[in-house]
């Protein structure tokens, strides 16, 4: 579990674990030490099997994250600013690697580095007042997270393009209808929206879930034979749970299903 003083705090709660970054004085932007905090966080919550959903979130009402900390980013030279990159890469895998069901609540600006980490999440919800963008060629710079990779193979080179070289804003319904945005809730409904999402999750097969992931994630980087191949797999090896078993027996036996703690 992270200490008080650090920017990043990992909350448990049950099945639920808060991945939440806290620097609002700078609109929780990305520092070396947030990024290696949310690593380690990551890290630590890859073996927690009991743990069903990871929602990613941030302090304050007016930014999810504002991007990479530019005043840091203005003191490295090439070489540093390689490696802060790779630093990001590997924090950004290590969440989008995690077996958990991650969601980003995005309730602010999501801006660069920023939008990069939302991308890294499951998926997205937003509230109506939050805003996306890349404005990294604002600043003479390129996305340096994953974002030109992750962003293109999100939403499609036509439409990554735009954003990226145009730099601008843009509201929560033009990302949704971009769709990398899952849905958008006013601000005081955005909680009440993650709430009915995590709880609809968390009653299924918990390793069925897990499994599902896996299976979608490892699939999107091979070709589609392969991807195929992989869930039937999957599929058939699902049939030797006790979690298949008892779910199929509960619809059969009309009653719900009772599921245990993940295999
Ligand atoms: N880095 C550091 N500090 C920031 C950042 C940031 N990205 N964004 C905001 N802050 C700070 C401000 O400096 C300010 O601090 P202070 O109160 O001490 O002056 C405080 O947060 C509040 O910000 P503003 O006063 O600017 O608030 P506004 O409401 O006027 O504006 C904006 C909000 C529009 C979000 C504005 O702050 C802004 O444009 N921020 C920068 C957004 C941006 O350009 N983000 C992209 C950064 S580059 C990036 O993310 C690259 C990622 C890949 C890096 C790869 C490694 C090499």
């Amino acid at each position: 579990m992270s200490s008080n003083n650090s920017p990043v705090r990992l909350r448990i709660d049950g099945r639920k674990a808060v991945l939440e970054i806290c620097r609002p004085e700078a609109l929780n932007a990305l520092n070396a030490e947030v990024l290696a905090a949310l690593e380690s966080c990551a890290n630590e919550l890859s073996s927690r099997r009991d743990i069903g959903v990871v929602i990613l979130q941030s302090a304050g009402e007016k930014s999810f994250v504002a991007g990479a900390d530019i005043l840091e980013m203005s003191l490295l030279n090439a070489s540093e600013a390689e490696r802060f990159s790779q630093l990001g890469f590997r924090a950004f895998a290590a969440i989008e690697n995690l077996p958990q069901i991650v969601i980003a609540r995005v309730q602010g600006f999501a801006l660069g580095g920023g939008l990069e980490l939302a991308l890294s999440a499951d998926f997205i919800l937003a509230s109506s007042k939050a805003r996306f963008g890349f404005p990294e060629v604002s600043l003479g710079l390129i996305p340096g997270f994953g974002g030109t990779q992750r962003f293109a193979r999100r939403v499609g080179v036509a439409r990554a393009m735009e954003w990226i070289a145009s730099g601008e804003k843009y509201s929560a319904e033009q990302a949704m209808a971009a769709g990398f945005v899952n849905s958008v809730h006013a601000p005081e409904d955005l909680d009440v929206a993650l709430g009915r999402i995590v709880d609809s999750i968390l009653a299924k097969g918990p390793s069925a879930v897990h499994h599902a992931k896996s299976v979608v994630r490892r699939g999107l980087e091979c070709d589609i034979t392969t991807g195929c191949r992989l869930e039937s797999a999957v599929f058939g090896l699902r049939f030797s749970t006790a979690e298949a078993k008892e779910g199929m027996a509960a619809f059969l036996e009309k009653r719900p299903p009772h599921f245990s703690s993940p295999e």
